[in-house]
């Protein structure tokens, strides 16, 4: 097993942050949680990461309460794990599974039984007690999709209402879509078809998204329908991404302005 703690790391570098997430990946990637593609997609999360400052904007904010009022009026909610989100936040996973009652399903776009097994293990670890998607028997198919993530639990996606989908890829999250499910992503990049596709888009690195879901998820968990529906009414996805792509232009003219 591989010890992420053996990383040197000084203490007081001024990009620590971000070098533990790199390493939570390594070790996930050592440990047989993440893809080698993993670390690539990671690559491109954290440039755009970089462009919203490193921080979660207002709008991801706004985007992660509504999220919270529609898994607790959905009827049967579904969190998609992938080799990614097993490595950075199993912990937080579970934990957002218990305070809305939502299901964890594991799902790979890159199929490998012995990777499945070793991301539920690691789910389990963390305290997860019923992980979907493992059993042969209660696999579906979803039609017309073509990568290995068409395989779903009859239990689980097949039938869920709504889905969080972090760090997706687009065919699944536009096929999820047509089957009418609501469709909750986090997704750094404002311009990915996920992004664009979702119902529910969270513009923010999922490492902090999530700290935050879990919050703003117990703060409102005793609200009734009313309350909860009435957030997800004033909530407008696109513009909300328009808003949160101005923000980054900000930040890009921010810095020409430095410069001059
Ligand atoms: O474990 P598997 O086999 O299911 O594969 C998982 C990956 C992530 C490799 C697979 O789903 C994939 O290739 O994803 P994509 O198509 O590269 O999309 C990932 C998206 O997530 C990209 O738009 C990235 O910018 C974004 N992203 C990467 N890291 C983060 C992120 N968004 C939020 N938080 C991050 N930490």
């Amino acid at each position: 097993m591989y010890d992420i703690n053996a990383i040197n790391l000084p203490k007081n570098h001024p990009r620590l942050k971000s070098l533990l997430i790199r390493d939570k990946l390594v070790a996930g990637f050592k440990n047989g949680l993440v893809v080698q593609q993993g670390l690539m997609a990671h690559g491109r999360g954290e440039a755009f990461d970089y462009l919203l400052g490193e921080k979660s904007m207002k709008y991801a904010k706004l985007a992660i309460k509504t999220a919270a009022a529609v898994l607790f009026l959905a009827k049967l909610p579904i969190i998609s794990v992938n080799g990614n989100i097993a490595a950075l936040c199993p912990r937080e996973i579970v934990e957002l599974s218990n305070i809305t009652n939502t299901k964890i399903e594991v799902n790979l776009f890159y199929h490998n039984e012995k990777r499945k097994q070793a991301i539920a293990n690691n789910l389990k670890k963390h305290g997860a007690k019923e992980i979907l998607g493992m059993k042969i028997e209660s696999h579906k198919h979803i039609k017309g999709l073509e990568s290995s993530r068409k395989v779903v639990d009859k239990d689980g996606i097949y039938k869920a209402d709504v889905v969080l989908v972090p760090l997706e890829d687009g065919d699944r999250c536009i096929k999820l879509k047509q089957l009418g499910k609501t469709i909750i992503t986090f997704d750094l990049n404002p311009f990915s078809r996920t992004s664009q596709t979702a119902d529910i888009t969270i513009i923010d690195n999922v490492v902090r998204g999530i700290i935050e879901l879990i919050r703003i998820s117990k703060k409102i968990s005793n609200k009734d329908d009313k309350y909860l529906r009435k957030i997800v009414n004033d909530f407008d996805n696109k513009k909300n991404i328009a808003l949160s792509i101005l923000q980054i232009n900000n930040n890009l003219l921010k810095n020409i302005i430095n410069y001059e």
